[in-house]
């Protein structure tokens, strides 16, 4: 919303949010379910009606009182993943079904029924990996493995499927007038919200008429949950009682509320579930309004008596039921049976695909603010990295850039000369990013528009008119990023001769796509707006703005012809947006309490597949002070995405504003962000081919330690470093958890080391950031840090080697050109392995198919707990005779330091430590 729209209401910020957004009990779906649910009415299923081909099993569900027919299919498919779909057998017309996220050919295994007793049938797939059982009446269905059944579905009864009825209107017509009139004022006495929804001003009439599902999961064993982004919360999900839920509704929340269960910006329906030995996950695949109630349950099982005396005789068992609601759709979930937290990734990823690979540049530091005024703002802001010494690699430009927020075109007077402004920009090998929003000027003179209105291409009202909103530049519609058309349209608008001004140096920013519309309902579109397809908004809100990013992302790759890789940033995601670009936290604020929920906010987003994500630095809102500027930058140059960022009215803060100590501090953490650049490239190379995400709570890594699963103060960046960002004002010392018994940690500035399984208290200094490499990690490192990433494609290497307790190490480096798609059509790239054993360190090909010139060298080797000096160090490789080379040993920190080494990156060789 607008900042000063919002502003000038003078209530505390708590009650401004309640006056706009809904709660639960305002939500009708919601209330109908557990109205309804409290009734306790049952489905059932014939399990004559069971029929299996070679990729499904389809039955007949029932619901005992309404009779209406339910058709469900259980899929097997590849790589431990069951399906289910529930919907009606013969709806008055199609139901709404998520297309454009499940990106694979799902690959279905036959599932083979055998009936264990009357009223269950069992399916499993060939080997017996994948097993479900259905029962009968009530209808449920347990997932098993090994023999243990993992999660039941329908066990608390809490199936529900309203089916599509006539409207409300023929009925009338049909139906006795006086009939009808009692049948319509009970209907709105109920307040239930069944063809018409009130919301304080805003009526939703709703031409379907009710169509919510939900569905309960119970994870036997299992307390500890995670996903279902975006919330300002904790990174493990918490109960919430019966009376609330986790919403999941993309709305534009300025400043949002910590520790809130509102819907922000972006929506992923899937969440994981761990416990010791067996990760799950749930993905439910519906873009309409959701609702989700997670409670974990202590249930005391009587043990058979030849067990023992009585206090021992009972078992406690731990249960956790998650109940998912939609208003609309249908019921199609997708249960990835791990049993690993790697299994899990891969098999969403599966589904969904992984994380695109980035241009390098956009792993360096951003500078962005709301706004850079003119190109003579721009300039002095770009030259005032230089005299600093602080790399950066982008300059962003917020809405202000426009001619009237006009995407597309330029402000005349601010920005006369934007191809002279990216010119200087590209002298320096930087690029610029500028914000293209979803909302469209209603202007027959603006091209833009005037093209898209005569073909159709806005969302439309229910009465059939181009919906109109207003926005930043005034009243404006919507494009339909729903329709394929429109998507292709958009993205033809990215070639250079249609964007007037831009070059291959610029990208883009997507904001306000949830979307955003000022007086709208909760601050967004109506839901009974339409889109392609006919369609209603209700159906589909927490997809737009991925389509938004998709037809962006499409439209930059396509005016390079297919070479380049996009970057964009979108505020707005849904599952799958992991394909298109990055995602931030949108309108956060300059308070510490926004520093820490950085943390959570970005695990939870990247266990849902976005691992491109990042929160604005510095908060957005407000004026940080220098110790919490500082801070900020330290815990954002270990976070994916990076940037600076701030809002209209607040003071200026470039990192050279504080005063000289605090700029030598950022500059510091900028640096060593710059330093770590190739590891940080190397780990998304890894996630884009393997899954796992870059930001990694420390269960991801750590499995079977019951105390890493609520942490959420640290965490892994890649499985080399620990990160425990300071987060509080004028801290002396963090406590940080070294997990892992058989674990060593180093710290990586002072080099001390640290046994795992710890929770140490580390003294802290305003240029600390605590960060720990894990012993038995190799750390790949740039050696030189220069203006911007550009320039150091051929800045040395260092290796930062930390040894296990055994006394060995590896890791690996990926190497390409950084901005094209030859690494994938060429295979122009460089996977290399370092591994380190007995005394020998050894860099060879990790992957053959690759094959990238790279002239880079090996200049530094660090090798930290090497217990004692060694006597002799040589280098060996096939091109060169044996040289033996100069060392420092420092006994205290039993580090070994090897410099202006000249190995070649790509080539094999040997370091031989005697
Ligand atoms: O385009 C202006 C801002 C932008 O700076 C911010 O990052 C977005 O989250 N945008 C929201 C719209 C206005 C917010 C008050």
């Amino acid at each position: 919303m607008a900042a000063a729209e919002k502003e000038e209401i003078s209530v505390e910020d708590e009650d401004v949010d309640k006056k706009i957004f809904k709660d639960c009990r305002k939500i009708a779906f919601y209330r109908r379910q557990k109205q309804w649910l409290s009734k306790k009415s049952t489905y059932r299923t014939s399990l004559d009606s069971v029929t299996t081909s070679s990729t499904s099993a389809k039955f007949k569900i029932t619901n005992e009182e309404t009779e209406v027919p339910l058709l469900a299919e259980v899929y097997g498919i590849e790589g431990n993943i069951f399906r289910l779909k529930i919907n009606e057998k013969a709806p008055l017309k199609p139901r709404y079904e998520v297309a454009d996220v499940i990106t694979n050919k799902l690959n279905t295994i036959r599932l083979t029924s055998c009936s264990e007793d009357i009223g269950s049938l069992l399916l499993a797939n060939g080997t017996g990996d994948l097993k479900c059982r259905i029962l009968a009446d009530p209808f449920q269905i347990d997932l098993v493995s090994e023999e243990e059944v993992v999660m039941s579905i329908n066990s608390r009864g809490q199936l529900y499927f309203e089916h599509l009825q006539i409207p409300l209107k023929q009925r009338l017509t049909k139906e006795n007038e006086a009939d009808a009139a009692v049948g319509t004022s009970q209907e709105n006495q109920d307040d239930l919200g069944l063809w018409e929804e009130k919301f304080g001003k805003f009526v939703d009439i709703k031409a379907n008429g009710p169509t919510s599902i939900g569905l309960d999961f119970s994870l036997h064993g299992f307390e500890h949950l995670y996903g279902i982004p975006q919330h300002a919360e904790s990174h493990q999900l918490k109960n919430t009682g019966n009376e609330s839920a986790y919403r999941l509704y993309n709305l534009d929340v300025y400043g949002y509320k910590l520790h809130d269960k509102l819907g922000l910006y972006g929506s992923v329906p899937y969440l994981m579930a761990h416990k010791r030995g067996r990760t799950l996950g749930i993905f439910w695949l519906n873009a309409s309004e959701t609702l989700v109630e997670i409670n974990t349950e202590e249930a005391v099982e009587p043990m058979p008596p030849q067990m023992g005396p009585v206090a021992a005789e009972q078992k406690v068992k731990i249960r956790t039921d998650v109940h998912w609601m939609s208003e609309s759709g249908i019921i199609d979930v997708f249960l990835l049976t791990g049993p690993t937290p790697t299994d899990v990734f891969k098999q969403y990823s599966y589904l969904t695909g992984t994380q695109a690979i980035p241009p390098l540049f956009s792993l360096g530091y951003h500078q962005c603010r709301w706004n850079y005024e003119d190109e003579q703002d721009v300039a002095s802001v770009d030259a005032g990295f230089d005299e600093h010494d602080i790399p950066y690699d982008v300059m962003w430009l917020d809405i202000e850039h426009t001619r009237g927020k006009r995407y597309f075109t330029w402000d005349k007077k601010r920005f006369p000369n934007p191809k002279r402004m990216q010119e200087l920009l590209r002298s320096k090998k930087r690029k610029l990013v500028v914000i293209s929003d979803p909302h469209i000027k209603i202007d027959p003179d603006y091209s833009v528009y005037a093209e898209a209105k005569e073909q159709g291409f806005f969302v439309r009202n229910h009465e059939g008119r181009d919906f109109e909103g207003i926005c930043w530049p005034g009243l404006s519609s919507y494009l339909d990023f729903t329709n394929p058309k429109v998507r292709e349209w958009y993205s033809s608008l990215f070639a250079f001769s249609a964007y007037q001004g831009s070059t291959d140096i610029l990208y883009i920013w997507n904001d306000m796509n949830e979307p955003s519309v000022f007086r709208g309902p909760e601050l967004t579109m109506h839901k009974n707006a339409i889109h392609h397809g006919n369609w209603e908004h209700r159906e589909l809100h927490n997809i737009y703005g991925l389509y938004q990013q998709m037809a962006t992302a499409e439209g930059l790759i396509q005016r390079s012809n297919g070479k380049e890789r996009p970057f964009v940033l979108t505020r707005s995601f849904f599952a799958g947006s992991q394909k298109y670009g990055a995602v931030w936290t949108g309108d956060n604020r300059a308070e510490w309490s926004y520093l820490k929920i950085t943390i959570p906010m970005l695990l939870t987003l990247s266990i849902t597949g976005i691992s491109f994500c990042g929160a604005d630095v510095g908060g957005f809102i407000g004026n940080p002070r220098a110790e919490l500027l500082v801070r900020w930058y330290q815990a954002g140059a270990y976070q994916p995405f990076f940037r600076g960022h701030a809002t209209q009215n607040t003071k200026r803060r470039e990192p050279w504003l504080f005063g000289k100590k605090y700029t030598q501090l950022i500059r510091e953490a900028i640096r060593e962000r710059y330093a770590l650049l190739p590891y940080l490239y190397s780990l998304f190379y890894h996630t884009h081919v393997a899954s796992k995400p870059i930001m990694r709570p420390l269960w991801v890594e750590f499995p079977d330690e019951l105390e890493t699963f609520s942490v959420e103060d640290e965490y892994m960046l890649g499985s080399a470093l620990l990160v425990h960002p300071v987060t509080e004002p004028k801290a002396t010392v963090v406590d940080v958890l070294l997990p892992g018994s058989t674990e060593v940690w180093y710290d990586s500035k002072t080099f001390v080391v640290w046994e795992g399984a710890h929770t140490m208290k580390i003294p802290v200094a305003l240029d600390t950031i605590p960060v720990f490499q894990r012993g038995g990690s190799v750390v790949p490192v740039k050696t030189t840090i220069r203006k911007s990433t550009g320039y150091m494609t051929d800045s040395p290497y260092g290796l930062r080697v930390a040894l296990s307790a055994e006394g060995s190490a590896s890791g690996e480096l990926y190497l390409d050109d950084g901005h094209s798609f030859q690494y994938l059509h060429q295979k122009q790239f460089l996977h290399r392995k370092f591994s380190f054993r007995s005394g020998i360190l050894i860099n060879s090909c990790a992957d053959e198919r690759g094959h990238y010139p790279s002239k880079c060298v090996v200049e530094q080797i660090l090798i930290l707990g090497l217990k004692k000096q060694p006597s002799s160090v040589t280098t060996h490789s096939s091109d060169s005779s044996d040289q033996p080379v100069k060392f420092m040993y420092c006994a205290k920190t039993s580090a070994l330091k090897l410099e202006r080494l000249s190995l070649n990156i790509s080539a094999d060789w040997e370091v031989h430590i005697t």
